[in-house]
């Protein structure tokens, strides 16, 4: 029997965030529990955290660097890699033009230290504009109607969960996702919480989901036509003069426009399209008014749907007039230790929208990104600008975005590509070098990201739980050496990295007269900080600097990264504060409740309302499983089976007009392409709403993710071509577009096997 030890870990696998207890027992993780003394998780865990130990140990997973030799990918050493990184992008950065080298930052960058630490400084390092991420599929439109709002994209509301009386959610479903832009372990035991105490929840969702089964009303909406809802709520708040905006009121600029807009909504308009009642519409607003603390909060299928940007707004707006916007039980600004520290209110630069555009089709930046849809383009056209060099960071952009297919031709047209990826997968296979980060067991952790999204205040640190490998980089040293080759050093100590970010930080901080370190020297700041390595000793410095830091000895009773280590399980911050007007960066100061882009878009939804989908059109939704996690978990054994399955939901009525009965493939074709996939018959989702989830196809060549190869399922983007997206964000339509779905033995005249469907979803 091997010696084992125990360890704490901040589960890195959703937002949640849940302290786990590992054991640990042969260099690796063999088991973890929920740690009951986490200051904000409390013990809880889901099953995805369970099998943290599984994941850890994917034989899978790649131990070693891979670079492309002869057109096949062979191991190498990683002073071989890098060689090949540092010539590689050397070779396209050579002609001069920044932007023919292009990243991509895919959705476990906020997951981990690396990807909140020097993402940044490599952008900085290469100066490109064509930025990508998976921000594009996801939350971009919040952070446009953040921007546009409240002068800060990064300035999110969320729901304050355990104080509310009256939670209105649209498109999430928390219960198997665990939560999203509200960071809250244990979310389904939070809702029950609030149902105990008299509280009402209301869903919003084609689909009876977990969440919606937990709810007092669940309105069963038409797909893409929450703005719509919402539009309509603001509609009977003005006309019934049930506005009060309560505290945040005198912050507040542009009430009387949203007046205007909302004019045009009456739930009787609206109500064919949303395929809800007027009556229900009205005593939704009602109850939102009437509530003493409401909170509405939207989240995937609101955002990645054609007003994904005006929904993402809508949401502020009803919390704004019923007077929650700021208020406790409402929705609040979370202030987390290492963001900026509080400064007296002041009008800032606000946010711009498009201050460049695509190359190819001319689609408008947004928070310094362009939409992840048109990189398969960027890579395509030729011409000056082009892309021939990209960096994939944690990213799987072949099944999460639109038409894979697309993207994966253009890729292996690339003059160079790396991926850091622990998997050798659908988008890492086209990668001329594959650099694998060290399990998570291996990595120490900290939510740079996600503090900011908590609905409670907290800080939490752990160190890695195992004894990281000898002679291997941690995603840290491995993604500084990535900045180095970017910077044209790739000789330099990686730790040179963070010493520059450390001056950097420091010099501007003693240049701001609102600094607890104005006036001091950096170099003896930088002298005080603590840590075994860099990414401590920038931690340190964030924790210091932040809200709640000790300003390096102006507050000693302030955070450090040495007050963090002593409290293993947490220290609890307390409950959210009200943050206006400190919070704001726009330029007026206020909350710019009716931003002209926005008032543009409302005018446009009006001219939508008469649009119509066709009759033999379905539109189609994703849903996510709790044993999940987008493309890259299906490879662990204990989180496969069951009801997590590549099956396209439909209704029964909807079924027997399509011919098809439970169990039988269904051909579904979409603008993008077609798929053959089982049918599984449901009650459980609305008529006209077929579902299907994402992050399936795994059958692929020359990838080694063996698990999940035995049950690949099929990509539901490649229903997609891209052309539908949201146009202020860029965020592409993933939920509520058009399909048509047929019997797959008409198309076809045999039944599909799991291998026949793969075929299928190859050949077109
Ligand atoms: N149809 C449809 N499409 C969707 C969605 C949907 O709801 N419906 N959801 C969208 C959303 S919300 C998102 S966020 C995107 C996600 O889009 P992506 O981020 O592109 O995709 P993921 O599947 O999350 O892939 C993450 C990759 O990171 C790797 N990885 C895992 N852990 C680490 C790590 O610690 N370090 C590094 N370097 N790599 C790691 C994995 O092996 C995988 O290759 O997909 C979007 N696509
Ligand atoms: N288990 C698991 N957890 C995850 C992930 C995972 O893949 N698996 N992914 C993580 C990531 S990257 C993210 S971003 C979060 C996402 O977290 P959530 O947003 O909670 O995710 P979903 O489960 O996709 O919920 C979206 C819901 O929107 C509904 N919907 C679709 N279209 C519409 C519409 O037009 N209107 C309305 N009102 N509803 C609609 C769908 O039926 C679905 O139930 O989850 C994270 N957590
Ligand atoms: S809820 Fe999320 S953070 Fe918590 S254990 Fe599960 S996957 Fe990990
Ligand atoms: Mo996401």
């Amino acid at each position: 029997m091997t010696d084992t030890t125990s360890a704490l870990r901040i589960c890195p696998l959703c937002e949640a965030t849940c302290g786990l207890t590992v054991t640990v027992g042969d260099g690796r993780i063999t088991a973890a529990r929920g740690d009951r003394e986490d200051v904000f998780s409390r013990g809880f865990l889901c099953p995805k955290g369970a099998a943290l130990g599984a994941l850890d140990a994917d034989p899978d997973r790649l131990t070693r660097p891979l670079v492309r030799r002869d057109g096949r990918l062979t191991e190498a050493t990683w002073e071989e890699a890098f060689a090949a990184v540092a010539e590689g992008l050397a070779a396209v950065r050579r002609d001069g033009d920044p932007d023919a080298t292009a990243v991509y930052l895919g959705n476990p960058n906020v997951h981990s230290m690396a990807g909140a630490l020097y993402p940044p400084v490599l952008l900085r390092a290469l100066r490109t504009r064509n930025v990508f991420s998976a921000s594009t599929l996801d939350q971009m439109p919040k952070h446009v109607s953040s921007g546009l709002l409240f002068g800060d994209p990064l300035a999110i509301p969320v729901p304050d969960l355990d104080r509310t009386d009256h939670l209105l959610v649209l498109g999430a479903n928390p219960v198997d996702s665990n939560g999203s832009l509200a960071t809250a372990p244990d979310f389904p035991g939070r809702l029950k919480a609030l149902r105990r105490r008299g509280g009402r929840l209301t869903v919003v969702d084609p689909r009876r989901t977990r969440t919606a089964r937990l709810a007092d009303r669940h309105l069963a909406i038409r797909p893409g036509t929450d703005a719509l809802l919402l539009m309509s709520v603001v509609h009977v708040l003005f006309a019934e003069e049930l506005t009060d905006p309560g505290a945040a009121g005198p912050h507040l600029t542009g009430t009387e426009r949203v007046r205007e807009l909302a004019a045009g909504f009456p739930p009787e308009a609206v109500a064919d399209a949303c395929d809800l009642a007027a009556g229900e519409i009205r005593t939704l607003a009602r109850e939102l008014a009437a509530a003493d603390r409401a909170a509405v909060y939207g989240r995937i299928g609101s955002s990645t749907v054609e007003f994904g940007t005006l929904t993402s707004w809508l949401v502020d707006v009803v919390n704004a007039l019923t007077g929650n916007l700021d208020r406790p039980g409402g929705a609040m600004f979370p202030l987390s230790a290492t963001g900026p520290a509080p400064r007296p209110p002041a009008p800032g630069k606000g946010f711009t929208l498009g201050r460049w555009h695509s190359r190819v089709s001319g689609r408008p930046e947004a928070k310094s990104e362009l939409p992840t849809a048109v990189l398969t383009e960027e890579i395509r056209t030729p011409g000056t600008g082009r892309i021939r060099a990209l960096l994939v960071l944690a990213g799987n952009p072949v099944l999460s975005a639109p038409d894979g297919a697309a993207l994966e031709e253009a890729l292996a047209t690339l003059d160079f590509m790396v991926s850091v990826d622990p998997y050798l997968n659908e988008t890492s296979r086209h990668a001329h070098v594959v650099l694998p980060p060290p399990p998570p067991g291996q990595a120490a952790h900290f939510d740079f990201a996600f503090n900011a999204l908590a609905v409670r205040n907290q800080v939490r640190y752990t160190r890695p739980a195992v004894p990281p490998e000898a002679d291997r980089p941690s995603e840290c040293a491995l993604l500084a050496r990535l900045v180095l080759c970017a910077g044209g050093t790739p000789e330099r100590d990686p730790a040179s990295v963070d010493a520059l970010v450390v001056d950097h930080t420091l010099s501007r901080a003693v240049a701001d007269p609102h600094s607890a370190v104005h006036g001091r020297d950096p170099g003896e700041l930088a002298a005080l900080l603590t840590g075994e390595n860099g990414p401590e000793r920038r931690l340190d410095m964030m924790l210091r600097l932040g809200p709640y830091g000790d300003g390096f000895g102006a507050d000693p009773g302030g955070l450090t990264l040495e007050r963090l280590l002593a409290h293993p399980h947490g220290i609890d911050l307390g409950p959210l504060r009200p943050r206006l007007p400190e919070v704001l960066r726009t330029r007026s100061g206020t909350v710019e409740l009716c931003p002209e882009p926005l008032a543009a878009e409302a005018r446009r939804l009006g001219a939508a309302l008469a649009s119509r989908t066709r009759e033999d059109e379905l539109l189609l939704v994703g849903r996510r499983h709790l044993r999940s996690n987008n493309s890259w978990m299906h490879n662990v054994p204990a989180l496969r089976g069951g009801t997590n399955r590549c099956t396209l939901q439909m209704h029964p009525e909807d079924a027997a007009r399509a011919g098809l009965a439970d169990g039988e493939p269904a051909r579904v074709a979409g603008d993008g392409g077609t798929l053959e996939v089982p049918v599984e018959v449901t009650d459980a989702l609305r008529t006209g709403v077929v579902s299907l989830p994402h992050g399936w196809g795994h059958h692929r060549p020359g990838t080694r993710t063996r698990v999940a190869a035995e049950d690949p399922g099929v990509n539901v983007n490649q229903l997609l071509d891209g052309s539908r997206y949201d146009p202020l964000s860029g965020t592409a339509v993933l939920n509520g577009f058009p399909v048509r779905v047929t019997p797959a033995r008409a198309a076809s005249g045999r039944t599909a096997g799991a291998s026949q469907v793969a075929a299928a979803e190859a050949v077109e």
